[in-house]
């Protein structure tokens, strides 16, 4: 666009009618004003006169009890709250907010109120004997929390690998910032049909594995040796973890370097969804780069994990990865349904064949088909499970462990592989493979 003098001082006039406008309005207004509060030097004087408005008044430091106190400079309306064993005649008299017989109380984890150091009513902190907070109330830290998650809204997640905004609370119908859209967390677990087990509605997004990442400094064999004696997990696995975050970028890394990866390069592939920084990418011989922010591929499907780190996550997150029999069962929707929405493939319904998009720009690669979880809703199984068809297939249980082989669904993906009528697995493939088409999700 060609800049011309001309028109910007065709502005300037009109400009000026617009400040000199605002201004005369804003004389009538005060002009006009018959309260005298309402005059901002009226309100100036009232608060001179009480000083700061924070200093206390002299009766509340005089070592005598006065005015309303209920114990000597402490308790009323005037003085600071009294600590623990002094006299008062309500809870607001108290530090504590507990006045029992008298006598302002210790705060304790069952008063049913938030005292001590309490991050909610009776939960959180370390000094009041409270348990963790459950989801939804309040946290300072993830200790606060019985997921070992505070969000990054202050409450506790459901699972501590949704504590990001991103990818952690952005599942369901719609994309971020569109006013319909209908998000929740992404740990949210809804019960296999028939069954008490918990199946996450949500595969799992690149911003929760992050958030894995994080927490562990990408020593995810470190995590996984202190756990013991768990029945979903050989220790002989740990060799196959990493250990720093240039461990975990490799294995997230790109297809190449000895590896079974495939579509995991940015080069050619360009859908890989766990982002990583140009200099990361590049240390990895990444002829490509991400062309989406993190925040962006965050709230996708992660794509391109093996069976052993997923597994691994799951674990850290509470459960493990679904059985072959669970996961068929939450398609069937305990109605021996074809699909997960009835008996009938309809292509609206999931997010196959190239069907999504997000963003929607031209020419910036695969990333924009591999989807958030949750945006095909119509698509849901019976109890609320999504993409259970399309979006991308997952890793099962299932292991041969003598010859280090996994199972997968066969139940499509973004890319267009074949939906299986009544969720058929794949068959075995190495647990080392990452696939841009394979994701999972947990049981928990
Ligand atoms: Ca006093
Ligand atoms: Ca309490």
């Amino acid at each position: 666009m060609r800049l011309n003098p001309l028109g910007i001082a065709a502005w300037i006039p009109l400009l000026v009618a617009s400040m000199v406008g605002c201004s005369i309005v804003g004389a009538d207004e005060g002009a006009g004003g018959a309260d005298p509060t309402s005059d901002p030097a009226f309100t100036e004087g009232t608060n001179a006169g009480d000083g700061s408005g924070n200093a206390l008044p002299a009766s509340a430091t005089d070592g005598k009890k006065n005015g309303d106190e209920s114990d000597v400079d402490c308790g009323g309306s005037k003085a600071a709250k009294c600590a623990d064993g002094k006299s008062c005649g309500a809870a607001s008299d108290c530090e504590s907010g507990v006045c029992t017989g008298g006598k302002c109380q210790a705060p304790t984890g069952t008063d049913g109120v938030k005292n001590g150091d309490e991050s909610d009513v009776d939960c959180g902190g370390t000094k009041t004997g409270a348990p963790r907070c459950e989801a939804g109330k309040s946290c300072a830290a993830h200790a606060d929390c019985a997921s070992d998650g505070c969000g990054y809204d202050k409450k506790c997640a459901i699972a501590r690998s949704c504590a990001a905004h991103f990818g952690g609370d952005t599942c369901g119908e719609g994309e971020v910032g569109d006013p319909g859209a209908k998000h929740e967390s992404c740990c949210t677990a809804a019960p296999i049909p028939g069954t008490t087990t918990m199946l996450d509605k949500y595969k799992i997004t690149a911003g929760r594995f992050r958030q894995f990442v994080e927490r562990t400094n990408g020593n995810i064999r470190g995590f996984m040796e202190t756990v013991k004696n768990d029945p979903d997990w050989k220790p002989a696995w740990n060799a196959r973890l990493p250990q720093n975050i240039a461990e975990v970028n490799f294995l997230l890394g790109p297809t190449g370097n000895g590896t079974l990866r495939r579509g995991c390069d940015l080069g050619a592939s360009r859908g890989r969804t766990y982002w990583m920084s140009d200099a990361e990418n590049k240390a990895l011989g990444e002829t490509g780069t991400h062309p989406f922010s993190k925040d962006v591929l965050d709230q996708k499907m992660l794509n391109c994990v093996d069976w052993t780190m997923l597994q691994a996550f799951c674990i850290w997150d509470g459960g493990r990865l679904p059985k072959y029999t669970e996961f068929k069962a939450a398609w069937s929707g305990g109605e021996n349904r074809t699909y997960p929405w009835g008996n009938t493939f309809d292509t609206s319904k999931l997010n196959w064949q190239y069907s999504y998009s997000f963003p929607e720009v031209y020419d910036k690669g695969n990333f924009v088909f591999v989807g958030a979880p949750g945006r095909f809703p119509e698509g849901n199984g019976k109890n609320g499970h999504a993409d259970l068809a399309g979006l991308a297939m997952e890793w099962l249980y299932e292991i041969n462990g003598a010859a280090d082989q996994a199972q997968f669904t066969s139940t499509g993906s973004w890319e267009g592989h074949a939906v299986g009528a009544n969720a058929p697995m794949s068959g075995f493939t190495p647990m080392d493979r990452g696939y841009w088409a394979i994701g999972g999700r947990c049981v928990r």
